[in-house]
């Protein structure tokens, strides 16, 4: 591809956007700006390809596709069964899964997919089968209690969110906190990992009719074999969040006993984590369950987005390129070394290091809260987020930890020798950053003391080392 054509697409675009509201033109402009100057290591982020992103720009916006390939609601949907048709193929030969939906628009939409999907395979409830033939947004507070009675509070086994479980596996916050009874396993409290004897005394315990594994904060692998023998053994659907390691999956770097597909039951994904596609998601699954899945539109999703489902099925046969094999195995490098420069300045990381694509600070061990860590970091320059850490003394909204990850670095090009450079400039911030205090002279768990001057420094390292990686060198705005 010509590095002219991403030029001219792009500023082509933003001409005729400027030309309606030139401040929408000037934040898309300032966005590239500030994400080329940023060391993004938010470990759920990345950098679609041009391809992607412009696939999203046109006017398959601008249609109305419920329901699935060749069974829609709406006339006219002949192009936008050829995306979903192609996102789906993608995703199948992808992934070796039978089945693939492409509809979902986010993580959660997709979970929420395979939650009904799973009710309406495994519970006989009249209420249930009302409430498949409305959306999910219309149902209202009876209908739920009936709902609930109905199903006789089917049970959930999750991963806790502490030990790096998603909001979408039974927690309160999220609407599958009210769709099922939950327990969670969490990790051991000496090495941090997965104990799966735990797992399965929880699993013979409390019955679950869904187990899932899957998490957004944990960074170590699952072993899935394990996960379904558990599930097998006390008759529960085996449900994997993927979201975080598709890219990984993907990329053949989780394979065997590691990767989901051809252990789970059902499998979900977002597509813009380290799969590196557009925003939204996805769902696998077996055939026994394609039937119910299909029809996630419009059981519990709006009407689909084709110009987003087209940005997958190029997202899609991205990731089949030999290419991105090579790509996620460099995460994985890139991780392990960014934990190494850590660990040896003296970070304590939860399970002492990584096999995937983030690592967990402990940042009370430089006297900080995860919040007070993510703001000093990110006025030097870096960007992370604040997570809890298991058993976190100070809550989910403090939190003691710092989540990194690489799958953006890597795309831009960083390899381990800048890994090192970077666990330089963390650990610089975070040992010269000290905590701050009320007005009353108490401890804030908020408030921070960092010398400007140093933020500043390290602002200037950070973008020294990026220079040598542009990102999107094609893209010249002028
Ligand atoms: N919000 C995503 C993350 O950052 O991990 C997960 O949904």
């Amino acid at each position: 591809m010509s590095r002219n054509a991403e030029s001219t697409a792009f500023r082509s675009a933003l001409e005729v956007i400027r030309a309606v509201e030139p401040r929408v033109a000037d934040a898309i402009g300032a966005e590239l700006v500030d994400q080329r100057e940023s060391l993004k290591l938010i470990a759920s982020e990345n950098y679609a390809s041009p391809a992607t992103l412009l696939a999203m720009g046109n006017w398959f916006s601008d249609k109305y596709a419920e329901g699935t390939v060749g069974r829609r609601f709406y006339a006219g949907c002949q192009n936008v069964d050829t995306v979903e048709a192609l996102a789906a193929e993608h995703a199948r030969e992808l992934f070796g899964a039978a089945h693939a939906y492409a509809q979902p628009h986010s993580g959660i939409d997709a979970n929420l997919v395979a939650f009904w999907a799973i009710l309406a395979d495994r519970v006989e409830a009249p209420a249930l089968r009302r409430a498949q033939a409305r959306h999910v947004n219309d149902l209202t507070e009876q209908d739920w209690f009936a709902l609930r009675r109905e199903l006789g509070d089917q049970r959930m086994l999750g991963m806790s969110l502490d030990a790096g479980g998603h909001l979408t596996h039974g927690f309160r916050p999220n609407i599958s906190g009210k769709m099922f009874d939950q327990r969670s396993y969490g990790t051991d409290p000496a090495s941090g990992l997965v104990d799966y004897d735990k797992v399965a005394e929880a699993a013979r315990e409390f019955r679950p009719l869904v187990l899932v594994a899957g998490y957004s904060a944990y960074p170590r692998k699952v072993n899935f074999r394990i996960m379904r023998e558990i599930a097998d053994s006390v008759g529960a659907t085996f449900m994997v969040d993927m979201a975080h390691f598709a890219g990984l999956v993907a990329g053949k770097v989780f394979t065997g006993d590691f990767d989901p597909v051809p252990h789970a039951h059902i499998v979900t994904t977002t597509t813009h984590k380290s799969l590196r596609g557009p925003r939204g998601g996805l769902v696998l699954c077996g055939p026994e369950l394609a039937d119910q899945v299909d029809r996630g539109c419009p059981m519990v999703l709006g009407g689909p987005l084709p110009h987003v489902m087209a940005a997958k099925a190029v997202a899609l046969a991205e990731a089949r390129r030999p290419d991105f094999a090579d790509y996620a195995q460099r995460i994985v490098d890139n991780a392990q070394a960014l934990a190494e420069g850590l660990l040896r300045r003296g970070a304590t990381l939860v399970t002492g290091g990584t096999d995937n694509h983030l690592v967990l600070i402990d940042v009370t061990g430089y006297g900080l809260t995860g919040r007070q860590a993510e703001q000093a970091l990110l006025d030097s320059g870096i960007v992370t987020n604040r997570n809890a850490v298991p058993q976190d003394p100070n809550g989910a909204w403090y939190t003691s930890g710092i989540r990194i990850g690489t799958p953006a670095l890597t795309t831009r090009g960083l390899g381990v020798a800048e890994m090192d450079s970077t666990a330089e400039l963390i650990h610089t911030v975070l040992s010269q950053t000290t905590a701050g205090a009320n007005p009353d002279g108490t401890a804030s768990k908020a408030k921070y003391v960092l010398d400007p001057a140093l933020a500043d420094k390290v602002g200037h390292q950070a973008t020294e080392l990026l220079a040598g990686f542009p990102l999107y060198p094609g893209v010249d705005l002028g």
